[in-house]
């Protein structure tokens, strides 16, 4: 058992698993699965930016995150972000800019592997303006999104 685990990590490619489905739950428990290939039909936005886990400038590609509530129907105050390591960190939806955060499928136009802290990764304007390079937007810099659940 362990044995066939270990193979089938170690044949894992490194290939972008654009299979990952983002869930996003609404208060009522309405859920919405998207594939990567659903969230990049939405409209797209830009961010570039260097990130404290990366190196050089990087151009984020992805939906906003309040777009992609939208989409789904998801509306309410409060949301909790979950990844696929089970962090998850709870955030005001009032705290939702238009265009920050983004759900980023891309980086440098190429999908992000799970290794690489993809699928999905919450990711701010950084470079941008100071307010984004806090701890509180660090926290809710979460890669490796799984879900995003609309809690109240
Ligand atoms: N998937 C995932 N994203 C995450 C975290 C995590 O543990 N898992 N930690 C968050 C927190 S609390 C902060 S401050 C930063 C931590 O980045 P660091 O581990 O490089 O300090 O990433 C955020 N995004
Ligand atoms: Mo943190």
């Amino acid at each position: 058992m362990a044995a066939v685990l270990a193979m089938g990590l170690s044949a894992s490619p490194a290939a972008p698993q654009s299979n990952v489905p983002l869930e996003v739950i609404g208060p009522d428990g309405q859920t919405s699965v998207m594939t990567r290939s659903e969230i990049e039909a939405l409209p797209q936005s830009e961010i570039l930016t260097t990130t404290i886990w990366t190196d050089g400038t990087i151009r984020f590609s992805g939906v906003p995150m309040a777009r992609l509530l939208e989409h789904a129907g998801a509306e309410g105050t409060v949301l909790i972000m979950t990844a696929l390591n089970d962090y998850s960190i709870e955030m005001p939806m009032g705290d939702l800019e238009a265009d920050a955060p983004i759900v980023a499928t891309r980086m440098n136009g190429q999908p992000m592997s799970v290794r690489d802290k993809g699928p999905y990764w919450v990711v701010y304007p950084f470079d941008d303006h100071p307010k984004y390079q806090t701890e509180t937007t660090h926290a809710r810099s979460v890669w490796q999104l799984a879900r995003i659940s609309v809690i109240e």
